[in-house]
């Protein structure tokens, strides 16, 4: 078998740590299977930059290959163009992007580097995976240089409208840079129609029902790989004694209570303003909750660089200290916000003993966190699961209470509805998420992908 190069803005960690976002986890999963390379940002800021050495490490069967980038490249390219343009872009909020030349160049700059460095590193068998937002540009580098190899892409963040998306100043630059992968991968297909509908509108490409999009001299398959889990394993994490540690400390709070829980990085995507507002909303329509029902919120921060992170931080901060001033009782608190990470098997114990699961996004990519929920419940007495419209996951997952995030009003009554559903409604909806979230796991993910991609090395053969 051909060997696999992953190529992501982050490398690492391959162990289990609590900082192991969604990304690094599927990663990891991924490469352990055949092994592999994994080649990206050492996460070191240096005066050499990029143009420094190629740090290795050996982790099992995968390889890390890492390189430093320098204070400019990570202004304009991560800090900048990455989380200050594309990624609001993505998610619909043209009101907090930010355009501006230098970062752009940045950002192009930073591609080219990367493919620069990978380049000499490549083998002629080798197949390669680019991974989000960081990289789009990067495969239509390798080729200029001369790789052809099977190059693919996954998105991992939504992919907007064309009517959006051609707000994006030189959007057709980029655009016309990821034709040189040869699968690009959509987490829905929501997001893949739309990058259909953008170059079938813009450039009035040919696509056939299997996802083959031809234009500009290219033909490339475009298709949806829904990111998933490791089912099993999350499931035996909640089985876990440190899970079991987890939820007896919540069971240990004095009263009959029921637990809701949020588990979301602090990002403007991820609806938690409006998230609080809603559980205020259901302490406010459905008095009976007071005494009784509190949300758990562990929020880790992200991004601190920004603005706009630190806002929402101190908003729920605020929004916290109001109710929790309105409402609580001496042996009640309505909400308690952490920002502490969790190891995984405390994570899932936490999930376990929290009756309703709240994930809200206004916008995200999937939302492993629905899943992971999902995963953790025990199936002779499930929690409920409230998952946003807007979340990537709510296209499969479909026997939640799905809400409209925007609307207060509807996400408290959701959230009523799952405090007060019966047993049997409950077991009934939970057998039919656990076996979708089963089903389009990790390993559906990243072979049904990779399968994708191998093939059409055979075609060009
Ligand atoms: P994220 O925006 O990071 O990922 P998500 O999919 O929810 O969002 O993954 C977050 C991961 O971090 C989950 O596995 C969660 O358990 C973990 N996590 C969060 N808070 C934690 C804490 N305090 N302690 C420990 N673990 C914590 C991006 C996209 C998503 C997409 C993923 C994967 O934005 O839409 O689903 O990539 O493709």
């Amino acid at each position: 078998m051909s060997r696999l190069v992953v190529v992501s803005n982050r490398v690492g960690p391959v162990r289990e740590t609590a900082k192991a976002g969604g990304l690094a986890v599927a990663i990891v999963d991924a490469l352990r299977t055949d092994g592999g390379v994994w080649f990206g940002w050492s996460g070191d800021i240096s005066p050499e930059g990029t143009h420094g050495p190629v740090k290795r490490e050996e982790a099992g069967r995968i390889s890390l290959l890492t390189i430093d980038i320098d204070q400019a490249a990570y202004d304009t390219h991560y800090a900048g163009f990455c989380n200050r343009t594309l990624w609001p872009i993505f998610h619909y909020r043209l009101d907090l992007a930010h355009f501006d030349r230098e970062l752009e160049r940045g950002y192009w700059n930073v591609n080219n580097r990367f493919a620069t460095r990978l380049f000499p590193l490549l083998e002629d068998d080798d197949v390669i995976w680019v991974h989000d937002y960081h990289f789009l540009a990067l495969g239509s580098k390798l080729r200029t240089m001369g790789a052809n190899q099977p190059i693919g892409f996954f998105l991992h963040i939504p992919f907007p409208v064309p009517e959006v998306f051609t707000a994006l100043p030189n959007h057709e630059a980029l655009a016309r840079a990821m034709l040189a992968y040869d699968v690009v991968g959509f987490q829905t297909r929501r997001d893949a129609n739309a990058f259909i509908r953008f170059f079938v509108e813009e450039y009035g490409a040919q696509v056939t029902e299997d996802g083959l999009l031809t234009v500009q001299g290219r033909t490339i398959k475009v298709g949806a790989f829904p990111i998933g889990i490791d089912t099993d394993t999350f499931r035996q994490f909640s089985l876990s004694p440190e899970a079991n540690r987890q939820g007896k400390r919540l069971k240990t709070l004095p009263g009959d209570r029921c637990y809701v829980i949020g588990v979301d990085r602090i990002d403007y995507t991820k609806g938690l303003v409006e998230r609080f507002r809603a559980f205020s909303k259901l302490l406010e329509n459905y008095p009976e909750n007071r005494n009784h029902v509190s949300l758990i919120q562990v929020a880790p921060t992200s991004r601190d660089e920004l603005d706009a992170y630190i806002e929402i931080r101190q908003e729920l901060e605020q929004i916290t200290g109001n109710v929790n001033g309105r409402f609580s009782d001496l042996d009640w608190t309505p909400i308690r916000l952490t920002t502490r990470p969790l190891r995984r098997r405390s994570l899932a114990g936490l999930y376990r003993a929290c009756r309703v699961g709240l994930v809200t996004p206004v916008r995200d990519g999937m939302n492993l966190v629905a899943k992971e929920y999902v995963a953790a419940q025990s199936e002779v007495d499930p929690g409920v699961l409230v998952l946003s419209r807007f979340a990537g996951a709510a296209e499969s997952l479909d026997a939640a209470i799905i809400v409209n995030p925007y609307d207060v009003e509807d996400t408290a009554e959701g959230i009523q509805r799952a405090v007060i559903m019966p047993l049997d409604e409950r077991r009934d909806r939970w057998r039919q998420l656990f076996s979708k979230v089963q089903g389009e796991d990790i390993e559906a993910w990243y072979s049904n992908f990779l399968g994708a991609l191998r093939a059409t090395a055979r075609k060009a053969a």
